[in-house]
């Protein structure tokens, strides 16, 4: 087969590369061959190898990369609708979660829940995600607490990455909580999980990095330390939890160990922030999470932009703290509550967020990328961000096939 009869020329379109700022390009026209692009640039410019190539108008829409979610909990049973209704009371998170309800109350349900049925409802939330131009989406474990129901969820997880229309990286968050058969034995779970959960996890590569939330109300500093000690050991990329609720020292402890991100970060300090760009990790902001628990401490974004710390932006979709399933709902939100530009936001949602998983194959629109866009009914970049509700995105394409 030619090379022409390979390729496909999308035109009437106004990119967003993401390379350098937004990176716009009017009038442009993107080729793919083979799920990679191979060139891009004005419409006007395009070599004339490409003239007998399958040409897709884009309606004079908007492109950006497929937009990348880079820190959710999309695989669980059950529901905590009733947990929102008395948080609305004034019942805090943290007084819920001592209870024994919370992320425990998850976990219950999520062993109670068959693999099979996990697949059907997480892939449900999956499409609906999609539905707002998300390619590639991270989704943890973390609800199981144990071998069986770990592995059960990151299996789910692996699964729901193999049809066409998803890349799906799976984290290892088996220090999300402490489960009830080791109450008042923390230490005792971190052994579990340190020694025979992690080994089964990373022997059965069920785990593309290990995260652990590090809180008053989970773990410590020093068992989180020893988990990233043995994560290093198997080779697995490192990511945490971080000051979400309280300054715990998390994020220098990550930065200590390479992490590729550290997520949340409500209260990080200026020290924190120093570390984390010296150690090149990325802040994840969720502010899913802070609007959901109506949180308000802000995280340090003049900070980040002050020591250049690159900002991603995720849902978090969990079914207690962030309960989302639009990632450009998220690009509205960093910006009305963190006071991210329209630009930092999106570049929240593809460079960076590649960039917080570690992939260098994406999260922008250049030669050589993999052939992930989403197409958006605007004609202002800056529209990205300011529609609240709604959904502007009207398409959506995987390594060079429409899946929406
Ligand atoms: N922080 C969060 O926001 C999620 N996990 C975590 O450590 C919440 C998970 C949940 O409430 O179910
Ligand atoms: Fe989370």
């Amino acid at each position: 087969m030619s090379r022409k009869k390979r390729t496909t020329v999308w035109k009437d379109v106004t990119l967003l590369t993401m390379v350098g700022d937004y990176g716009l390009i009017d009038d442009g026209a993107i080729a793919v061959t083979a799920g990679r692009i191979v060139w891009l640039g004005r419409a006007a410019d395009l070599p004339t190898t490409y003239a007998e190539a399958h040409v897709i108008s884009c309606g004079g829409n908007f492109m950006t990369p497929g937009l990348i979610d880079c820190h959710t909990h999309l695989v669980y049973g059950g529901s905590r609708v009733a947990e929102f209704e008395k948080r609305l009371t004034g019942v805090s998170y943290a007084d819920i979660a001592r209870e024994g309800g919370g992320i425990l109350s998850t976990v219950r349900a999520t062993r109670a829940t068959d693999e099979d049925m996990l697949y059907f409802l997480a892939e449900k939330r999956l499409a609906q995600l999609q539905k707002s131009g998300v390619t590639t989406v991270e989704i943890k474990s973390g609800y199981g607490l144990d071998l069986e129901n770990e592995m059960k969820m990151l299996r789910v997880a692996r699964k729901l990455g193999q049809g066409p229309s998803m890349d799906v990286v799976t984290t290892f968050l088996g220090a999300h909580a402490l489960p009830p058969e080791f109450n008042g034995d923390s230490e005792g779970y971190m052994d579990y999980v340190c020694g025979d959960m992690l080994a089964a996890v990373a022997q059965e590569n069920l785990a593309d990095a290990v995260d652990a939330f590090c809180e008053d109300i989970a773990f410590s500093r020093d068992q989180v330390e020893r988990l990233f000690v043995k994560a290093r050991e198997l080779g697995l990329p490192v990511k945490l939890h971080a000051e979400q609720l309280s300054d715990s020292g998390g994020a220098k402890l990550a930065a200590k160990y390479g992490a590729l991100s550290a997520d949340h970060l409500e209260y990080l300090d200026e020290d924190g922030v120093r570390q984390m760009a010296a150690a090149s990790m990325v802040a994840v902001l969720l502010p899913g999470a802070f609007y959901t628990l109506r949180d308000d401490h802000q995280p340090p974004v003049d900070l980040f932009r002050k020591h250049g710390v690159p900002m991603a932006v995720a849902s978090d979709s969990n079914p207690g703290s962030s309960p989302v399933l639009s990632l450009s709902l998220m690009i509205n939100m960093a910006s009305t509550l963190f006071r991210l530009t329209p630009q930092e936001a999106l570049a929240g949602v593809t460079r960076n967020a590649a960039r917080a998983l570690g992939l260098d194959d994406r999260g922008v629109l250049a030669v050589g990328r993999k052939a992930d866009f989403a197409l958006w009914d605007i004609r202002h970049p800056a529209e990205l961000a300011y529609q609240v509700g709604g959904n502007p995105c009207v398409g959506v394409v995987k390594d060079g096939k429409v899946v929406f």
